[in-house]
């Protein structure tokens, strides 16, 4: 088989509303992956966000937001590469030739567009339904071998697995001919896990914590103030039980075991280890706890989110510089699989 060099992918769409889980299941986790020795792309998937109607001048301003984001957790835009995904031609090239890859029935099987289209699926953009795909793309014109995400994102991850096996097996002879050897593209592997794989709703320990809820106190946004985060908390759903000193304990008390899990991921350590400091007893000094540990945590990056979102000309020259790094990886990528698919182009300018 092929061999890959370790490049870590992901993204996150500049809809509003960035919020714990967002960060927990993702950015957090982000700036994990930069420690380690792999190069990082981290993408502010804009292309992705008008797949709904999105409001331009919102859109301008949460695309700095989101970037700001991932600048205040801790990403360093010098190690990793920070870039807005419609800069880099190349997601949208390579999301075209994978929409002749990708068949409608695995489309047809993806439940995110199930649920952000609704009733009225008639009604749904080209893009939504393609949504995926373009998703693939920006994984592999990087040929990324690992993404960390949430655990919403499992089934786009096999998609995006599905596509790449198939791109290899369908041009097989020609991926040999110029020179890949067996694979051109990598089987991605997905990263998820951790105690804040899919953090719930703070109302309903069922629903996922979403930037579209209507409600504002079923999510913590990363901007909440440290009374916002203190009443969101206090007013979280919880049941008449007390804690149980055991993880077993928690099955069938998802609002429970929501809370637990966000105390966990936002202490680094695991559920086993918070029941055992709390464990037995009543959720209102559980709640302190977890609103003191989620202040100390959430209320210094949101100032710094303020902060580097007031300065949008510094905001933009990272998402530049980070475009122009991202493009000379993804464009000799994107030539590569024009001449494998067996396109006539222009002369390379770099080679993969
Ligand atoms: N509740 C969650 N728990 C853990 N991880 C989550 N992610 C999202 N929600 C949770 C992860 O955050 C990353 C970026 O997500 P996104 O912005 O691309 O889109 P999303 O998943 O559509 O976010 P929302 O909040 O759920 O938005 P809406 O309400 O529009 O559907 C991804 O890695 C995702 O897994």
């Amino acid at each position: 088989m092929a061999a890959f060099n370790d490049l870590v992918f992901s993204g996150v769409q500049p809809t509003g509303n960035l919020h714990l889980g967002n960060y927990l299941g993702a950015v957090k986790r982000f700036v994990e992956m930069q420690a380690r020795d792999a190069q990082c792309l981290y993408c502010v998937v804009d292309m992705h966000a008008i797949t709904l109607w999105q409001d331009p001048a919102e859109l301008k301003t949460q695309i700095r937001e989101v970037t700001a984001a991932f600048l205040a957790a801790g990403i360093d835009p010098k190690r990793s590469i920070v870039f807005n995904q419609s800069q880099v031609p190349a997601h949208a090239e390579l999301a075209w030739i994978f929409n002749c890859v990708a068949r409608l029935g695995w489309l047809n099987r993806m439940t995110q567009f199930k649920d952000k289209a609704g009733k009225d699926r008639e009604n749904a953009s080209i893009g939504l339904y393609a949504y995926p795909v373009l998703m693939a793309a920006d994984i592999l014109a990087y040929r990324a071998t690992h993404v960390p995400v949430g655990e919403d994102q499992k089934q786009h991850l096999e998609l995006t697995r599905d596509i790449a096996q198939k791109f290899n097996n369908d041009f097989s002879g020609s991926i040999a001919a110029h020179g890949h050897g067996d694979a051109f593209f990598p089987v991605t592997e997905p990263l998820i896990g951790g105690p804040a794989a899919r953090v719930m709703s703070l109302r309903d320990g069922t629903k996922k914590m979403s930037k579209s809820d209507p409600s504002d106190n079923s999510r913590i946004n990363l901007t909440d103030d440290a009374d916002a985060i203190a009443n969101k908390v206090r007013k979280a759903k919880t049941d008449p039980e007390p804690l149980p000193s055991e993880v077993a304990g928690l099955a069938g008390r998802p609002e429970a075991d929501n809370l637990v899990g966000i105390f966990a991921a936002l202490k680094d350590t695991t559920r086993e280890a918070v029941l055992a400091d709390y464990g037995g007893g009543q959720f209102s000094a559980f709640k302190g706890a977890l609103v003191e540990l989620a202040v100390e945590i959430l209320a210094p990056l949101g100032a710094e989110m303020k902060r580097l979102v007031a300065e949008p000309e510094h905001i933009d020259a990272v998402l530049f510089d980070g475009a122009e790094r991202a493009d000379a990886i993804a464009a000799p990528t994107l030539d590569a699989v024009k001449d494998i698919v067996g396109f006539v182009r222009r002369p390379r300018l770099r080679s993969v």
